[in-house]
């Protein structure tokens, strides 16, 4: 099912996520409802914490050549980064329509637990590099906003906090 998105400010988005013990029929049906969740949004990636599920469960669709490759990442470890740093003007599904430009390195190694429980492991390069990043920092309380100076962030907060007055008030 599809699950409302928290919007920043909410502690729910700065807590460190904890590790998933096991694979259970909850973490799969988790996994489901923020595949459907993402789609919906539309987004190319969702974090559970986005979902008010403080677990280290993320899920990503990286489309290759056309046909959708919807992933679910539980309990992922960035292994390797590169030297080389790629730029990409990121947005936030719990920060809507804010953009800013934030770098991060250009190629990462990843291991994680798949929903059979096996471990994967993959080398991300591209958007592919910069969405798992940006994923994985959400499971750490760590926002694309926290990469910016104090006073962007601060006015994107603030926009934020409006919003939400409007949506309380709707
Ligand atoms: O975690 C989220 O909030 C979903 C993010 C994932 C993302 C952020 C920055 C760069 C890549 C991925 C996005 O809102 S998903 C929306 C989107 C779609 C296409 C390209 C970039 C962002
Ligand atoms: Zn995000």
């Amino acid at each position: 099912m599809i699950r409302p998105i928290l919007i920043h400010p909410d502690p729910r988005l700065k807590k460190v996520c904890d590790p998933v013990a096991e694979i259970t029929p909850e973490i799969r049906q988790l996994a489901a409802d923020m595949l459907e969740t993402m789609y919906d949004a539309p987004g190319i990636g969702l974090a559970a914490p986005q979902v008010g599920v403080t677990k280290r469960v993320i899920v990503m669709d990286c489309i290759k050549e056309g046909d959708p490759e919807p992933m679910a990442l539980v309990n992922p470890e960035i292994l390797w980064s590169s030297e080389d740093v790629s730029t990409y003007e990121e947005g936030c599904l719990s920060i809507p329509e804010q953009y800013a430009e934030v770098k991060r390195p250009a190629e990462v190694q990843v291991r994680w637990l798949d929903l059979e429980g096996q471990v994967q492991e993959r080398q991300f390069a591209g958007l592919w590099a910069t969405c798992v990043q940006h994923e994985i920092d959400h499971l750490d309380g760590k926002l694309f906003i926290d990469y910016l100076g104090p006073l962007k962030r601060q006015m994107i907060t603030r926009k934020m906090e409006k919003l939400k007055r409007e949506r309380a008030r709707a």
